[in-house]
């Protein structure tokens, strides 16, 4: 890899027009992991989140709020960005729909679209949910016994029959299927990629792009009586992020996005209509999109001290940062719909977290502090024990490589924490604590294998636990310019005899409150 490769990652941006909820802070979370790991291998990250601000369904909350759309945004976003804060992501920008430079995006892929010949002015006569924000077919549509219709997702549509530029969608249909099938990894997983692929084989019909019965949204380019649909003006965020259509930008080099991490109720806007348009704009498509499942309280009291805990700010500081993210990208296979609880996230993290790698390293770090002058020990002859406990840490860097190129989040930390769990059986069969008496210089060797491992160990979970993986480095008194990828394995390993801080625990155990 050249050091200058880049890695565009995004997620979706969000509707504001309510508080962040869980599965907001899940997506975010997964997608700051995946940045993260990525930094930490050596790329060039741009790392994208941001607000979804225009559409009907803004304005319809706004006005039930007795507030204007632009207001309901404005508070809104700000929480979104403060829910960023609190779990820590390291988005690099933060993208508003509503900022001039996502209007003069927008603007211009839109006259590309209309210069290739692909846009053409209609009447649309058909449904729409505003939930969904989002255009069904009549055949779609299940009709409840009073006569009303529901979309595929439950929510209610309305009629809408109003003049609407569209877009030649039906005409792209065969580059589309080209596209999935020269790119098997375009779309994941795979039932994902299953559903798209049998979507535009079934035929796709031109696409209603713009509204004429409210105002709030981009305006199209020359007919200031129509704006945007909304979808259209919430994909080109991805492109107005680069500085496009400035090709000179200073970010347009992360163009094309190597991956939109988004959920799975989405991927249809991604996957078909997306990449339909860059086409017809002449602009590269992005390299995956990556639909993620939804997370669902499993509908119990949370909590008995705090109540029903749901609200991702309540949660982040209730079970801890680090905690969280570590529960969600652990407990639920990427990609796949999961299930959070109180007692799934106290019992993951304090087996996981506090006792296997915590006590680990507090007991290993606790005994070279008493015995060991407090410096790294020096290992002696490696025994076939200590070899291939080495080998396995050793391995986890490419095993991690592997999983994360399939978003396998889960995976990564399952094969870390076997190790963790080989070190644990390690340290409890060598009986370090005994060998201080019999043979001291063997107990340096174990000690040193140890705490060798939990060094592999906090360098890789630096994307998914940053804090507690920065203050265990911090114990092993590892350099920050020696925590990046490139030290994982034999080449990083620890330097005997250097100095260690007073150890101290990393990760506490969660506690209930008295009843
Ligand atoms: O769809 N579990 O915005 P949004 C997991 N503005 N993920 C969930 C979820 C859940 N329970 N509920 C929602 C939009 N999500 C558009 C996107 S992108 C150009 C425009 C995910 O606020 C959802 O799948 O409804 C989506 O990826 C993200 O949260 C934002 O959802």
């Amino acid at each position: 890899m050249s050091e200058q490769d880049t890695y565009f990652i995004t997620t979706a941006i969000s509707y504001p027009n309510g508080r962040p909820h869980i599965g907001h802070a899940y997506e975010l979370i997964a997608t700051d992991a995946i940045a993260r790991f990525r930094r930490l291998d050596g790329y060039d990250v741009f790392f994208l989140t941001g607000t979804d601000e225009h559409g009907q369904k803004m304005l319809q909350t706004a006005a039930k709020e007795g507030l204007t759309a632009s207001e309901l945004a404005d508070r809104n976003s700000e929480v979104f960005r403060a829910m960023a804060t609190a779990l820590n992501a390291s988005n690099d920008d933060f993208i508003r729909t509503t900022e001039p430079r996502h209007h003069e995006a927008s603007k211009a892929i839109w006259e590309r679209m209309v210069a290739a010949g692909d846009i053409y002015l209609s009447t649309y006569s058909g449904w729409y949910s505003v939930r969904d924000e989002a255009y069904y077919d009549e055949t779609e549509l299940t009709v409840l016994e009073d006569g009303s219709r529901r979309a595929p997702t439950g929510t209610p549509v309305e009629w809408v029959e109003e003049e609407s530029y569209f877009f030649r969608l039906g005409q792209f249909a065969d580059r589309l299927l080209a596209h999935y099938e020269a790119h098997p990894d375009f779309i994941g997983p795979a039932e994902r990629r299953n559903e798209i692929v049998s979507f535009v084989k079934s035929g796709l019909r031109d696409l209603s792009m713009s509204r004429t019965t409210f105002d709030w949204g981009i305006p199209v380019p020359g007919a200031p009586k129509h704006v945007m649909y909304v979808w259209v003006d919430a994909l080109t965020n991805y492109l107005t992020a680069t500085g496009f259509p400035d090709e000179n930008a200073e970010r347009a080099r992360f163009w094309p996005a190597n991956v939109h991490i988004i959920g799975k109720d989405i991927v249809r806007f991604h996957a078909v209509y997306w990449p339909a348009f860059l086409m017809s704009a002449g602009l590269p498509l992005p390299r995956r999109v990556f639909g993620h499942g939804f997370l669902f309280n499993r509908g119990e009291k949370m909590s008995k001290s705090v109540g029903n805990v749901i609200d991702p700010f309540t949660l982040a500081e209730h079970y801890g940062v680090d905690q969280l993210r570590y529960f969600f990208l652990r407990e639920v296979p990427f990609g796949q719909d999961g299930n959070y609880s109180h007692e799934a996230i106290v019992n993951r993290t304090n087996a996981d977290l506090a006792n296997d790698l915590g006590n680990l390293a507090q007991r290993s770090l606790s005994m070279i502090a008493k015995n060991c002058d407090g410096r790294i020990p020096s290992p002696g002859d490696l025994l076939p024990s200590d070899a291939e406990l080495l080998a396995a840490a050793d391995a986890l860097v490419w095993k991690a490589r592997d999983a994360m190129f399939q978003f396998a989040l889960h995976t990564m930390l399952a094969d870390m924490w076997a190790v963790v769990a080989e070190a644990n059986r390690y340290f409890a069969a060598e009986e370090p604590w005994k060998l201080k008496k019999t043979d001291p210089a063997r107990m340096e060797t174990v000690l040193y294998v140890t705490i060798e491992v939990v060094r592999q160990i906090a360098i890789l979970a630096q994307p998914v636990t940053p804090t507690a993986a920065a203050a265990l480095l911090d114990l092993l008194a590892v350099p920050e310019d020696a925590r990046d990828f490139s030290h994982l394995g034999a080449e990083g390993r620890l330097s005997p005899d250097v100095e260690l801080p007073e150890p101290k625990g990393v990760f506490p155990r969660y506690v209930e409150a008295a009843e």
